[in-house]
């Protein structure tokens, strides 16, 4: 039987990306005195990379092959770029996908468990959670740099398994990307997709369910791939 709900942070719980990591990462630019700027199409292409510091160092490999940059000034700078991001939660920025807290609220109701498994920083994932739900209600926050691989690697995934004590077949995961979906899949997770504008062209043919969103009673989701059976 189903036991545990294992989710995904970015794009997930939230639209981060666009109107928020992206913004923190132009902005940490800009105080750093370098002239890049992430325009939302090129991060669009950046977000194949998983990983802030990861993100960069793809950036600069490929659009800025003549620049030399130490992996310490990348921390430093993803340090930054972290700092503004917590800045603009703060300021009340960005709000949870609709469905989110009613599915969390329902799940905790009928005694499920649950989890997230995040590329993003831990403190990131606090600093989305401290404006809209109590972080207790997950009991494991697997997040960032604790495991060696990022996603699509099923790394995170496996690690919020072996900290539940919990086989993959009585869980679900909730992604909106094919990074985040390689992943949990290879963990061995049914996976539901909620798209959004960064993800909507990606592959999710391995999905059990593809959603436009969770969808609210006054607004309903789309189905986008998959049927209601089984
Ligand atoms: C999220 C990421 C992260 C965020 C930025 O992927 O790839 O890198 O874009 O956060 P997912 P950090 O939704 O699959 O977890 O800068 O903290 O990495
Ligand atoms: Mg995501």
């Amino acid at each position: 039987a189903l036991q545990a709900l294992i989710f995904d942070v970015d794009g997930t719980l939230a639209d981060t990306e666009r109107d928020g990591h992206r913004i923190a990462f132009n902005q940490a630019f800009v105080n750093a005195g370098l002239d890049w700027d992430w325009s939302i199409e090129l991060y669009g292409k950046l977000l194949a990379v998983t990983g802030g510091k990861e993100r960069m160092r793809f950036y600069l490999d490929t659009y800025r092959p003549d620049v030399r940059m130490e992996d310490s000034t990348i921390a430093d700078l993803h340090k930054a770029k972290n700092q503004y991001y917590a800045q603009l939660l703060e300021r009340g920025g960005i709000p949870l996908r609709p469905g989110v807290k009613r599915l969390l609220t329902a799940a905790r109701a009928a005694n499920l468990r649950l989890a997230i498994s995040t590329t993003t920083t831990p403190e990131n994932v606090f600093a989305l959670l401290a404006n809209n739900i109590d972080s207790n209600w997950f009991e494991v926050i697997a997040a960032g740099d604790i495991v060696p691989k990022k996603k699509p690697a099923s790394d995170i995934y496996d690690y919020v398994l072996e900290q539940m004590q919990l086989p993959a077949a009585n869980c679900l995961a909730f992604e909106d990307s094919e990074n985040g979906l390689i992943s949990a899949m290879a963990a061995g997770l049914t996976t539901i997709v909620t798209i959004n504008d960064y993800t909507q062209n990606h592959h999710f043919d391995r999905a059990k369910l593809v959603l436009s969103d969770l969808g609210e009673p006054d607004r309903p989701c789309q189905i986008i791939q998959g049927d209601t059976q089984g």
